[in-house]
C-alpha cells in the first residue's frame, strides 16, 4: 500500500472545499428536470445536507449561496443554523440571469435604469455578505450577444468596468469581488467576460480585492486549463475555483469524473504555485446532479478532489526538476505519470479512520438512515430547484 508522508497528510488535513447550495436542489437540462425524494424545500434544508457531507468527509466546512435563489428574511438565523450544524456560509453568488430586464445585458446594459438595477442587486448581495459573514462576492455574467453587429462590444466593456468599480467601492476591507468567466452560453456570438484574460483585465483595474474565478467547465474543448491556473497564480489573481467536469460544454458533472488526469494536472499547478490551502485561493464545487443522488454526488466530488490532491502532492518534484534540467523528456513525463498512477485510496481510507471519520464516506452515507429520513420528512412544500 502506498503510504502518505506526515507532510502530505498535514496538507490534506487543512483542505476545505466549499459546496454550492444549488447542488442539493433539483436540476436538469432544458429538456427535463427529474425530481428526487428528499430534495430540500428551502435553503435551511440545503445547508443541512451540505453539513451531512462535511460530517462524513471532514472536507466541506462551508456552503455557497446564490441570491435570489437562497434569499431569506433573516440571514442571521441561517448563519446560526449553519454554525449549529458545524458549517459556515461562504461565497455569495449574484444572479443577473433570470430577470426579464436583463435580456440584453445587466452590468453592461446601455439602459441606465437596467444597469443601475443590476448594480443595486450586487450591493444587496454585499449586505447579505455582511449578515452571513461571507468574504467573497462571486459574479458570473450571462451577458453578450447572439449576432454580429447586435451590440457595441467595446462600449459594453467600458460600462462593465464602470459597474464593477461601483460595486467594488462598496466592499468591506475583508471582502473580495471574484469575477467568473465563461466562453459562451447563454450568448452564442460574443460574451462580455469570455476568458481569463478579460476577467483579469477587469479585476486588475479594480484593485487588490478583486480576483478571478476559474470554473473548470467554462473553456473551449482542448484548452490547457492548468496553464491558466499557473498564469493566474503567478499573477496573484486566482481567487477561486468552481470545480466540475465536462465532456462537451458546461456539463457541471462530478469533478474528476470526465477527465481525472486533467484534474490531476490542475492540482499539480495549484501545488506548484502555492495555491493549496491558501486562503486566497478558494476551492468550490459548482455542479448539478441531474440524475444521480445529490448528497452522495457531493461526497464523491469532494473525495475526488482529495484523492487527486494527494496524488499531486506525491509528485517527486526533485526528480522532475532534475529530468527537466537534463531535457530528459521521457523521464520527466514518467515521474509525472507515476504520481498520477498511484492508488492512494487505501491510504486515505486508513487515514480517515484514524481521524474518527468513516473510512468509506460513500458507504457510510448509504448505510445511514439520512436519505430515508429526509425522503419521509420533506414532503409538502415545493422542492427547491436550480432557479427556485
Ligand atoms: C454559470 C455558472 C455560474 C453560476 C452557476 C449556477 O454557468 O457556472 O457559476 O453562478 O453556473
Ligand atoms: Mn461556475
Ligand atoms: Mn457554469
Amino acid at each position: 500500500m502506498t503510504t502518505l508522508s506526515p507532510g502530505i497528510l498535514a496538507a490534506l488535513e487543512k483542505q476545505a472545499i466549499e459546496l454550492p447550495s444549488w447542488a442539493f436542489g433539483n436540476s436538469g437540462t432544458r429538456f427535463r428536470v427529474f425530481p428526487t425524494p428528499g430534495t430540500p424545500r428551502d435553503v435551511f434544508e440545503k445547508v443541512a445536507d451540505a453539513a451531512e457531507v462535511n460530517r462524513l468527509t471532514g472536507l466541506s466546512p462551508s456552503v455557497a449561496l446564490h441570491i435570489p435563489w437562497d434569499l431569506v428574511d433573516d440571514f442571521g438565523a441561517l448563519r446560526r443554523h449553519a454554525e449549529d450544524l458545524g458549517v459556515r456560509l461562504g461565497t455569495i453568488n449574484s444572479n443577473t440571469f433570470q430577470d426579464e430586464d436583463y435580456k440584453f445585458g445587466a452590468l453592461t446594459h446601455h439602459d441606465e435604469r437596467i444597469r443601475r438595477k443590476a448594480i443595486e442587486h450586487h450591493l444587496a448581495c454585499i449586505d447579505v455578505m455582511d449578515a452571513t459573514g461571507s468574504r467573497d462576492l462571486k459574479i458570473w455574467l450571462a451577458e453578450g450577444s447572439n449576432y454580429p453587429g447586435q451590440n457595441d462590444m467595446r462600449d459594453r466593456q467600458d460600462r462593465l468596468n464602470d459597474s464593477l468599480r461601483q460595486i467594488y467601492a462598496h466592499l468591506g476591507d475583508d471582502q473580495r469581488l471574484v469575477l467568473e468567466y465563461k466562453f459562451f452560453e447563454p450568448s452564442f456570438y460574443h460574451t462580455d467576460v469570455p476568458d481569463w484574460g478579460t476577467s483579469y483585465v477587469q479585476v486588475a483595474s479594480l484593485g487588490d480585492k478583486a480576483v478571478v474565478c476559474l470554473d473548470t467547465g467554462h473553456h473551449a474543448p482542448g484548452t490547457n486549463i492548468e496553464f491558466i491556473v499557473m498564469q493566474l497564480l503567478r499573477l496573484g489573481k486566482l481567487g477561486s475555483f468552481d470545480f466540475n467536469s465536462r465532456f462537451y460544454a458546461d456539463d457541471d458533472l462530478i469533478v474528476g469524473a470526465a477527465d481525472p488526469f486533467q484534474l490531476f494536472r490542475i492540482l499539480v499547478e495549484v501545488v506548484r504555485g502555492g495555491g493549496l490551502n491558501n486562503p486566497d485561493v478558494a476551492f468550490m464545487l459548482d455542479q448539478c446532479h441531474n440524475i444521480e443522488a445529490k448528497i452522495p454526488g457531493q461526497i464523491r466530488s469532494v473525495l475526488n478532489v482529495q484523492e487527486m490532491t494527494a496524488r499531486a502532492l506525491l509528485l517527486d518534484r526533485d526528480a522532475l526538476a532534475a529530468a527537466q534540467r537534463e531535457n530528459d523528456v521521457l523521464t520527466a513525463n514518467a515521474v509525472f505519470m507515476d504520481a498520477f498512477s498511484t492508488d492512494v485510496r487505501p491510504a486515505l481510507a486508513e487515514w480517515r479512520q484514524s481521524r474518527g471519520l468513516p473510512a468509506d464516506p460513500m458507504g457510510a452515507y448509504a448505510a445511514s438512515d439520512y436519505q430515508t429520513r429526509i425522503a419521509a420528512d420533506r414532503v409538502g412544500g415545493t422542492q427547491a430547484g436550480w432557479g427556485a
